[in-house]
């Protein structure tokens, strides 16, 4: 997948927004899709991708940032809630050189419990019944 350049209709976060890819989806409009990663840094984590065709942070148009952070908002609240977690991690890599791999914007929205550390990033795949165990919970809490 081509790391810069214009938007790759073809890349996994598309696929899955179109239905030709599984996901554990926890909330969808017609602003935004929210679905768990499959390799958590913690319990639960999800990410909130919006419906339109953006790259990153940096060609988001800037008159869809609202609509698409309240979404953000409302999964937050869901996935602290649901995680019975005592706060969140937000997080957002821009680019390759930023740690970004999927080329569709996403936010990560990461369950904390005090005292536990994260997971390193993008490292080891989640069962598939645990992330439905955690997703079933997060869609409890909307
Ligand atoms: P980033 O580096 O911000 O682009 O992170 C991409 C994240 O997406 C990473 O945490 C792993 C996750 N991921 C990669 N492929 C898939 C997939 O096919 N399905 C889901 N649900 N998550 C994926």
């Amino acid at each position: 997948m081509p790391n810069s350049g214009p938007y790759q209709p073809d890349n996994i976060f598309a696929r899955i927004l179109r239905g030709e890819l599984p996901a554990h989806k926890v909330f969808e409009d017609d602003v935004a899709l929210a679905f768990l990663d499959v390799m958590p840094q913690s319990d639960g984590h999800t990410l909130v991708i919006p419906k339109i065709a953006a790259r990153g942070l940096l060609d988001m148009p800037a008159d869809a940032w609202g609509p698409y952070m309240a979404r953000v908002q409302k999964v937050a609240s869901a996935v602290k809630a649901g995680m019975d977690a005592d706060g969140l991690t937000l997080r957002q890599y821009e680019g390759a050189a930023g740690g970004q791999t999927v080329f569709h914007l996403h936010f990560h929205v990461l369950p904390r419990w005090e005292g536990v550390g994260l997971r390193r990033h993008g490292d080891a795949m989640e069962k598939d019944d645990v992330l439905k165990a955690h997703a079933a919970k997060i869609r409890a809490a909307f």
